[in-house]
């Protein structure tokens, strides 16, 4: 509908591609991920840097954006996640996220899009298929985007192809997000530029943005593996622990811009 594509317009630039700012990990991990500088871990400290550098957009669960959601500008696309689970769940039940948040309450909190992760391979898929079967149903019919964090993982990917990783999972996922309805795909990096375009490929012009994953000690090389991401014909990056894990987190924000949005070299941009 007009109103999913003018919303998704939040997030994309005239270049089709994004760079969003993730900050779920107090629940998802725990605060200890805002260890590494502490500071972070007030919501509206990081958010107010972060918009302040240029982000695109930015994606939190409800309860952030309830307090500290008006540090978005109405400029920047807020993307609101329904589903989540702690790291202090048993071992045996991590491989579920569960719905913590309702469409119409992220409507309510002024979201541009809603997001909910599927583990797809996990034993418990039916029951996330089922809740992004919901949740994109109500989004869809109310002119909202659905993102789908499509994050394959469970026993039997590792006892088929050794890693979650390997390219056949990481695009059978971005295939299965785009079958079940998703507008916008989140999802791992297979490794290499040539494995990912397959992945950007089967997403049949979804744009699928890379999960940014555990903090590169070296800021380069986290830009080099958006630059390869760009280069494969990714849409951009969802990134948070390379973000609010570093001290200053605002040039390396406006070189990540460089990089999504103009192709620029990593290690000029990285200069500048
Ligand atoms: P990062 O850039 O820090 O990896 O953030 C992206 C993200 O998807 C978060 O939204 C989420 O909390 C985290 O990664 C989940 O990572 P994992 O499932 O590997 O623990």
């Amino acid at each position: 509908s007009v109103g999913i594509r003018r919303r998704m317009r939040r997030f994309f630039r005239r270049d089709g591609r994004a760079l969003i700012f993730a900050m779920d990990h107090g629940f998802e991990h725990g605060p200890t991920d805002f260890e590494e500088h502490w500071e972070h871990v007030n919501p509206r400290i990081i958010l107010r840097k972060v918009v302040r550098a240029g982000i695109d957009g930015v994606m939190m669960l409800p309860g952030l954006v309830r307090m500290a959601g008006d540090e978005v500008k109405p400029n920047v696309g807020l993307m609101i996640k329904l589903t989540s689970k702690t790291n202090l769940r048993p071992k045996d039940d991590q491989l579920l996220q569960s719905q913590l948040g309702y469409v119409e309450d992220a409507i309510k909190l002024g979201a541009d899009a809603v997001a909910a992760t599927v583990y797809w391979g996990s034993p418990q898929e039916d029951v996330m298929m089922r809740q992004f079967a919901e949740i994109a149903s109500y989004a869809h019919d109310l002119g909202f985007p659905v993102v789908q964090f499509a994050y394959p993982r469970g026993p039997y990917i590792n006892e088929k192809y050794g890693r979650k990783e390997d390219y056949r999972v990481v695009m059978y996922g971005a295939r299965a997000a785009v079958e079940s309805g998703a507008d916008m795909i989140k999802t791992y990096w297979t490794g290499s530029r040539e494995s990912f375009a397959k992945v950007v490929d089967a997403a049949a012009g979804v744009p699928v943005l890379l999960s940014g994953g555990a903090k590169a000690e070296n800021p380069v090389d986290f830009l080099n593996l958006v630059w390869e991401v760009i280069e494969a014909g990714g849409a951009g990056a969802v990134v948070g622990r390379n973000i609010f894990q570093r001290e200053n987190p605002e040039p390396f924000i406006k070189a990540l811009l460089r990089v999504v949005h103009r192709n620029e070299d990593p290690e000029e941009a990285a200069k500048a």
